[in-house]
């Protein structure tokens, strides 16, 4: 058998795993579309609230669509520079765009356009048959959301004009009113009109499991809407550690000196901390792992619990300090819960910091989440 070393926080290599997360994460590839002018930029600065084409580094893939991609960006842009209305460079673009994507289509699923946001001005009051007919073809090749922009500029029967223009070329659902003017983005009954939630939350599930993490991680959730969406998808982060902390089994739990986490469950609480954008660098993380969230988990493991994972699940050893798979899993999903749960309410309400928040909630989520646990909570 594998000897087991003591797991040390201090020695941990904490950017090597980040590095090796980074590499990991598979990153959707999202192409943005429409005229010039129809607020394409907007959009992008909008969701993501940052300008991602600045941050990023931007490369030419065809005459008129920049790739944007940077190791610290969780997804990959394609920004058309689009069309004048009325140009003759219009069916151009129209070609070039539909050429890039389904030439895309032919690769290997990573290097393929997983999503378009196809952007019409809803001031120019119509959808020109060249934007009929381009997204009619993307949606034969991708998923297509249509995104009619600056929505502040016209009337509602305007709007259910340009809504019926779409009624035949791609399904409702896919069509997204949206505008970025402050007046309607600050006043609660105007901005019941805009579908900002609504296109990341359709986006993100027309996305394979594996790129909706990236989606997600970029986008600059405030609503709670949109905070919600992004902690139930942690979800699935979280059940990879679980799996692979029940595969790793016979976890040495030394909970006697209150360490009872093992590279796992510290990677993983740096991946959600990642996910959630929590800003800190390496020391920072672990000194927020090592300061809040271990001793919490050793008292919490130490009292009542601990004696009932104990006393029900006999491959858990209190003599050798080994703990089974199940058990093992059990307390790393209530951890995954836990530090998610505490990052979500840091992004509810940041007038408490993260590591406030670690000290006064995570201790009492821990233990909440470990009675919640089909595996270790307490039998009556
Ligand atoms: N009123 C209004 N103007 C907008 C909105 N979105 C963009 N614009 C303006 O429309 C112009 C073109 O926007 P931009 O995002 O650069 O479009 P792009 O060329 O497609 O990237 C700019 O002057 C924006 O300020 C909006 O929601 N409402
Ligand atoms: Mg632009």
């Amino acid at each position: 058998m594998e000897k087991k070393v003591p797991f040390n926080l201090d020695t941990y290599d904490l950017k090597e795993e980040l590095d090796r997360l980074r590499g990991k994460v598979k990153k959707p590839n999202i192409l943005i579309a429409g005229a010039t002018g129809s607020g394409k930029s907007s959009v992008v600065n909008h969701v993501f609230g940052r300008d991602l084409t600045k941050v990023a580094a931007g490369e030419p893939v065809t005459r008129g669509i920049h790739q944007f991609m940077s190791d610290d960006i969780a997804i990959v842009l394609y920004d058309s520079e689009g069309y004048e209305i009325g140009s003759a460079r219009q069916q151009a673009y129209a070609d070039e765009v539909i050429g890039f994507v389904e030439k895309a289509q032919t690769k290997e699923v990573a290097e393929q356009i997983h999503l378009v946001w196809y952007a019409i001005n809803a001031s120019m009051k119509r959808v020109t048959p060249l934007d009929r007919a381009l997204i009619k073809q993307l949606n034969e090749a991708t998923s297509v959301a249509v995104l009619l922009t600056q929505i502040d500029q016209v009337d509602l029967d305007e709007l259910t004009a340009l809504r019926n223009e779409l009624a035949d070329v791609v399904p409702e659902q896919a069509v997204f009113q949206v505008s970025v003017a402050e007046e309607l983005l600050h006043d609660p009954e105007l901005r019941a009109h805009l579908d900002w939630e609504r296109l990341v939350t359709w986006s993100v599930e027309q996305l394979d499991q594996s790129l909706q993490e990236g989606l997600l991680m970029e986008v600059h959730a405030e609503s709670e809407a949109m905070l919600k969406l992004k902690r139930k998808k942690a979800n699935r982060i979280i059940s990879g550690y679980v799996a692979s902390a029940g595969t790793a089994a016979a976890v040495p739990l030394p909970f006697a000196d209150a360490i009872a986490l093992t590279p796992i469950q510290v990677t993983m609480s740096v991946h959600l901390f990642r996910y959630w954008g929590v800003k800190a660098n390496d020391d920072m993380l672990k000194t927020l792992i090592g300061s809040t969230i271990i001793p919490q988990i050793g008292r919490a493991l130490s009292k009542t619990i601990l004696l009932n994972v104990m006393k029900f699940f006999p491959g858990a050893n209190a003599a050798a300090s080994v703990i089974n798979a199940t058990v093992a899993s059990g307390i790393t999903w209530a951890i995954g819960l836990a530090i998610n749960e505490v990052a979500y309410r840091n992004a509810m309400d940041s007038s408490k910091t993260i590591e406030q928040l670690l000290n006064s909630d995570f201790g009492s989520l821990f233990e909440q989440f470990m009675e919640q646990n089909p595996v270790t909570k307490k039998k009556a």
